[in-house]
C-alpha cells in the first residue's frame, strides 16, 4: 500500500461516526443509573452525546418476579472502534455494580448494549452488529426512533418502520422521565 493510500485507511479509521446505544435497569433507582450512565458518557473526551431519549417503562423479558425496567436510548459520535466502545459500556456497567454470570437476563442495575454503529458491522464472540435483537424489542425500538427514525437497519428496514411494527405491550412513559424526548435536537435534561 502506498503513503497515500494508508493515510486515507488512516483517515478512515480516525473518522467519526454515531452511535447508538441502549440503557437499561431495574435494580435500585432505575433511572437515577440512566441519568448518571448519560453524564458519564458526556465526561468522556472520545464520545460525544448527541441526542437523549425519554425514559420509558417496561415489562421485564426474562425470568418472572423481577421489577419493571427503564429504558432509553441515546446517539452519540465518537472515533472509537466498536470494540473499543464496547470496552466503554462495560467498564461503566462494572462501576454501576453490575453483577455478571447469573442466569440469563436476570435483573441488573445497568445495561448498556451497542446498537448500531454507522458503517460498522461485527459478529464475533465479544461484539455483533447490529445488535442482534434490536428489531424484536419495543424497549429498545420505541426509544430509538424518537432520536434516528431514519436510521436504516441493513436488511431490516429503517427504525421508523421497525418501531411501528412490534409489540408495545408492557411499554409505558416513564413518568419522572428527564429528557423529553421529542425530538433529535432534545440532548439536555428536563428543567
Ligand atoms: N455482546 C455481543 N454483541 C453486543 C452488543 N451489540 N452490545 C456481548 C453489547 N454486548 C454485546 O452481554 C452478554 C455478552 O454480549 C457480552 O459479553 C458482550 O460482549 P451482557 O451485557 O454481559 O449480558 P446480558 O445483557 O445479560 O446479555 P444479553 O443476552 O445480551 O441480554 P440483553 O439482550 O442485553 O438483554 N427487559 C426489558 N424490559 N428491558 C431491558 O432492557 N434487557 C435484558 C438484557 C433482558 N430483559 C430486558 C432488558
Ligand atoms: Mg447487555
Amino acid at each position: 500500500m502506498d503513503a497515500a493510500a494508508a493515510s486515507r485507511v488512516m483517515r478512515r479509521v480516525a473518522s467519526k461516526v454515531k452511535a447508538y446505544i441502549a440503557l437499561g435497569a431495574n435494580l435500585g433507582d432505575p433511572p437515577s443509573q440512566l441519568r448518571a450512565a448519560l453524564e458519564q458518557l458526556r465526561a468522556i473526551a472520545a464520545v460525544e452525546v448527541l441526542a437523549v431519549s425519554a425514559f420509558y417503562r417496561t415489562a421485564p423479558l426474562g425470568p418472572p418476579g423481577q421489577p419493571d425496567y427503564c429504558n432509553a436510548a441515546c446517539a452519540v459520535e465518537t472515533a472509537l472502534e466498536p470494540e473499543a466502545l464496547l470496552d466503554v459500556l462495560q467498564a461503566m456497567e462494572n462501576a454501576a455494580g453490575r453483577k455478571r454470570g447469573g442466569e440469563r437476563w436476570e435483573p441488573r442495575l445497568l445495561d448498556l448494549d451497542l446498537l448500531h454503529m454507522e458503517g460498522r458491522v461485527a459478529q464475533t464472540p465479544r461484539l455483533i452488529l447490529p445488535h442482534p435483537q434490536l428489531h424484536l424489542r419495543a424497549f429498545v425500538l420505541v426509544p430509538l426512533a424518537e432520536i434516528a427514525p431514519d436510521l436504516l437497519i441493513p436488511g431490516l428496514g429503517t427504525v421508523r418502520e421497525l418501531a411501528a411494527a412490534v409489540d408495545r405491550c408492557g411499554l409505558r412513559s416513564w413518568p419522572e422521565s428527564p429528557y423529553r424526548g421529542n425530538g433529535p435536537a432534545v440532548t439536555a435534561p428536563r428543567d
